[in-house]
Order: C-alpha cells, then structure tokens, then sequence
C-alpha cells in the first residue's frame, strides 16, 4: 500500500497542499521530508508523539525523514496556537532542551542508519549565522505585511499584543524549509495542524526565491488535532501531561495512561500510534465489540506504546506493577517498582523505628484517631503489604518494610498508602 492511502486509512491525514501533485511526487520519488521541534521543554510528551511518529512512517515507505531541532527557532518562540506572548529562556537552557529533545528523538527514529536514515538538524547552525541585513534585503522583502497579518497565528493574536519577535517567526521557519530544500533537497514539510500558516509561508518563500525557471515543487501536510469522544483534552491526566521522559512519568504512568484510553476512542489511537495492519487492528476492532471486558485493544495499545517509547524491560516491569496491583500482591514489587506504582497515592515518610500499627494509621493520616484505627484493624480493613493485619497489638518494623525502603498499606478495598523510611 502506498504512503498516502496507508496514512489516509489511519485518519492521518488533516490537509495536504496539492493532494494528487503529493500522491505523484511520492510515488516517483525518495522524497526527503522534514519536522522541526523547538527545544520549549526539556522532554516531548505524547502531543508530539504522532509527527515523529509520521516520520517513521515515510521512512518505512523509503522516504528519508529529517528531525528538525528548533535551537534558533526555540530563542523566538512560535505563537501558533498561543494567545499571549511567551517568555523567552536563556540560551543556555535552550541549548540544554535542545540536547535533551534530540536524545528522545534518536531513540524513536534512529538517526544515520542505512540509506534513507532519518537525519538531524539544528536551524541554530543557520539561522544564528545570518545578518539581519542579509534577512531584511533577501528575505524580508518577501513577506508582505498584509500576508502576515492574515495568518490565523498572527491575526488571532493582534487584540491580546504579539512582539515583532514572535511576528517574526514565521520568517523563520520559512528560512529553515527554504534552506533545507536548497541544500538537502527537501520537498516537503510535516506538522500539526497548528503548523499550516508557517509551511505554507516557507512554500511561498521558496516559489518567490528559486532559480528562474525552475518550478519549486514543494509540497506541506498536516495532521489532526488529536480529539476525544469526551471532549477533553487528549494527553493530559490528572497529573498533567503524559511525558516521553521516563523521569517525568514513569512507564508505569505511562502505560496505565493507555490502559485508560475511553473505548470510543482506542481504534483511532490504535491507527494514529502503532504501526498495526489493517487486518490486525480490525480483529482488535471485533474483539473489542463481542468481548469488550477482555479489554484486548487497550492492552495491545498500551503494549505497543510502552514499548515503542521505553523498551520491552519498562513494558514488562509496568505489566508487572499493572498485575501487583490488581490482585493486591505488593510482595512481589521491589522499591522501584513500588515507587512507579504508588507515585500518585498518599505518602508519609517516618524513621525506622518499629512502631505499633495502632499509632502507625494515625501518624499516617490512615486512620482519624486511636479509636478509628482499633476499628479499622478489627474489622479486618487494614492490609500490610497485602496481607491483612487483623491483630491489635500488631508492630510494624523492618519485617514489613520493601528494600527496607517502603510500607504499602491499605485501608478498605483501594485506599492506598505509601510510608516511606528514611
Ligand atoms: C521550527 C522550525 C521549523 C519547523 C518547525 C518548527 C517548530 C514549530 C513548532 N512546533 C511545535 C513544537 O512543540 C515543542 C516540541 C518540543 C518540546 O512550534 N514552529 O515545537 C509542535 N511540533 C510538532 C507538531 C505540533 C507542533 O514540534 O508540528 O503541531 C504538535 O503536534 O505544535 O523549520
């Protein structure tokens, strides 16, 4: 199947330039491709996973992918999707984010290797070169006022105030896809549908600069805003967004986030993220109409995903914690584990002194007094680590403690604690 088809199949497609002019251009030629990312934060999260994810889709169908690194670009910042002005970090924290992004995008489209090898670029090395002479003869003499007021990232921005910085930006971006075509040979530009106003500028920029009678096919797509069936936000929690960066959510985190997909919406994530066949994602379509409790889509998303973004060891160490878990069987999780998984639950840390259970649920904020936690464990409500503590006197002390580190208790059927011992 052809690029195009495959990605229209996965609903991947938000608008593309010259539909039949791209359909052409790809099925005649290795098309070298790009996707900038601007170093805004020191880790990508899911929201960025499906460009990059788009690029490794071309690269599997023989196209050559660049991975563009924003390191000038992040010194301006884009307004697209904004509505106020950004604050700007320093070059050294920049530069810093920048490194940082390019690791997590070696890792998910591996850089110089074989021939169509998806490659890296830093618009720095250009963009912080050129002399503002240079830009305002032989580039800014292109851009006309007017054109840039009527872009959606300008326009929507002119009640709240945008600098000339920001205004600027797309003068930017458009620098880069013009110096990339020039110099790689670089026909197309990919992006979320917040990208449009800048590929079609750097398209513009391009036409108005090449080579007389030359025709400068060059081409821009865009994908979807990612929506939900319930109409919140995609890629938040409770806890924020859903980073790559397995120090910001741990694969854990990330896995269960999958795991929690709504079932109107696991197949379109299933298409959107995984490189899954149609016939497969179909059985997996079946599966989840005639047996939906077996919830056979959303492990096999979750899967997928884990692993693609942290490794096969993160991916079983999750569905280890995921079962632990579920069946309450703590013992079997060691420390790190049972941090990735009580991450989110009350904790306390106390010394390492045994203590009787009774002042341990009230030091904890367990249970609300003496009285309350006599009731608690006589009713049989208090487990330790899993097992049930039904005993009055009961202490607690290093027999109960995970890697001398940790003390899992719960109250009732769910209610998790974490003590921490220092
Ligand atoms: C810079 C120079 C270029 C081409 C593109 C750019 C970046 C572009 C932009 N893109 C977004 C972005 O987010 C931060 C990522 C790292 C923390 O701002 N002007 O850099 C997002 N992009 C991916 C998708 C996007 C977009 O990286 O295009 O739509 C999110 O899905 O918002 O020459």
């Amino acid at each position: 199947m052809d690029i195009l088809q495959d990605l229209q199949q996965r609903g991947l497609i938000h608008q593309t330039t010259d539909d039949e002019g791209l359909q052409k251009h790809l099925s005649e030629n290795i098309v070298t491709l790009y996707c900038g990312f601007d170093p805004t934060a020191d880790s990508l999260h899911i929201g960025h996973l499906l460009p990059v994810l788009m690029l490794k889709r071309f690269q599997r169908a023989g196209h050559r992918p660049i991975a563009l690194i924003g390191g000038g670009t992040g010194m301006i910042g884009d307004p697209s999707g904004r509505s106020t002005e950004r604050t700007l970090n320093s070059a050294d924290v920049v530069k810093g984010f920048s490194e940082k992004i390019k690791e997590q995008l070696a890792k998910l489209l591996n850089f110089d290797e074989g021939e169509n090898a998806a490659v890296a670029r830093n618009n720095f090395d250009w963009l912080s070169r050129m002399s503002i002479i240079d830009f305002l003869r032989d580039t800014g003499k292109h851009f006309g006022i007017n054109y840039m007021l009527a872009k959606d990232s300008v326009e929507s921005r002119i009640e709240n105030g945008i600098s000339f910085t920001e205004f600027t930006y797309m003068i930017l971006q458009s620098l880069d896809f013009q110096n990339l075509y020039e110099k790689e040979n670089c026909t197309l530009q990919i992006g979320g549908s917040d990208q449009w106003g800048n590929i079609t500028a750097g398209m513009e920029l391009i036409r108005r600069t090449r080579e007389e009678g030359t025709e400068a096919k060059v081409y821009g797509l865009t994908v979807p805003l990612i929506t939900k069936a319930d109409g919140t936000k995609f890629g938040k929690t409770a806890g924020g967004a859903v980073w790559l960066d397995p120090e910001r959510t741990s694969p854990y985190e990330f896995y269960q986030f999958w795991i929690n997909t709504d079932d109107r919406d696991v197949i379109k994530f299933i298409k959107y993220f995984t490189f899954l066949e149609q016939e497969e994602v179909a059985e997996l379509e079946k599966k989840l109409q005639e047996e939906p409790e077996k919830r056979a889509a959303h492990t096999r998303l979750a899967e997928e995903m884990t692993e693609m973004v942290h490794g096969k060891q993160a991916l079983m160490q999750a569905k280890k914690i995921s079962a632990a878990l579920f069946s309450g069987d703590i013992k079997s999780l060691n420390g790190t584990e049972i941090e990735q998984g009580f991450k989110d639950v009350p904790s306390v840390g106390l010394t390492k002194e045994e203590v009787k259970l009774i002042d341990l649920l009230v030091e904890a904020g367990i249970s609300s007094s003496k009285r309350q936690a006599r009731e608690d464990i006589s009713n049989g409500a208090i487990y330790i680590n899993g097992d049930r503590y039904q005993d009055l006197n009961a202490m607690v002390g290093a027999g109960e403690r995970i890697d001398d580190k940790f003390t899992i208790i719960r109250r009732g059927k769910k209610k998790y604690f974490l003590i921490r011992f220092e």
